[in-house]
């Protein structure tokens, strides 16, 4: 594994919007073994393929204390979003700034492993709020 250099605002690259993963090869469990080792490498509980300038429906999370609770999600689509509640998000494109953002509390995640199959989830609290904060970079915002 490697890792893998983050861009930082206010790099043209974060603005692409990814692309939905098709090919669920070696080289797709390459490049999820390097976000893994990058974002604990970087002490973040998330991070997007857009933060490491692979344009792709891709995002790893891991918001445990243990940091043992690994999380990957492939073509990540919102079921339903309930609620409303206001966090203060740091991130790893922007070092050093944090800003309160308003987020739904209970979303809804359809999604694929790295194998390429289904799974649906429901999240609340801090993986709601940093898998909304992750799809936003997937849109290139
Ligand atoms: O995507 C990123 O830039 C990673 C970002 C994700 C995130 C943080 C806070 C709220 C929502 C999403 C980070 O991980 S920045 C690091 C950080 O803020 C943090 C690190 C450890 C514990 C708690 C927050
Ligand atoms: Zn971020």
């Amino acid at each position: 594994m490697a890792i893998l250099d983050i861009l930082s605002f206010p790099d043209p690259r974060l603005r692409i919007e990814a692309s939905p993963v098709v090919v669920f090869d070696s080289a797709l469990q390459r490049l999820i073994g390097d976000m893994k080792e990058t974002m604990y490498a970087e002490g973040g509980i998330g991070l997007a393929a857009t933060q490491v300038n692979e344009h792709r429906q891709l995002l790893v999370m891991d918001v445990s204390e243990t940091r043992d609770q690994f999380r990957v999600f492939i073509n990540p689509e919102l079921t339903f979003a309930s609620g409303s509640e206001t966090c203060e998000e740091g991130c790893l494109s922007v070092p050093g700034v944090y800003a309160e953002v308003s987020r739904a509390s209970e979303i809804g995640v359809r999604a694929q492993n790295p194998d390429g199959s289904y799974f649906e989830v429901t999240l609340t609290g801090l993986d709601a709020v940093c898998l909304q904060h992750e799809m936003d970079h997937l849109k290139g915002k």
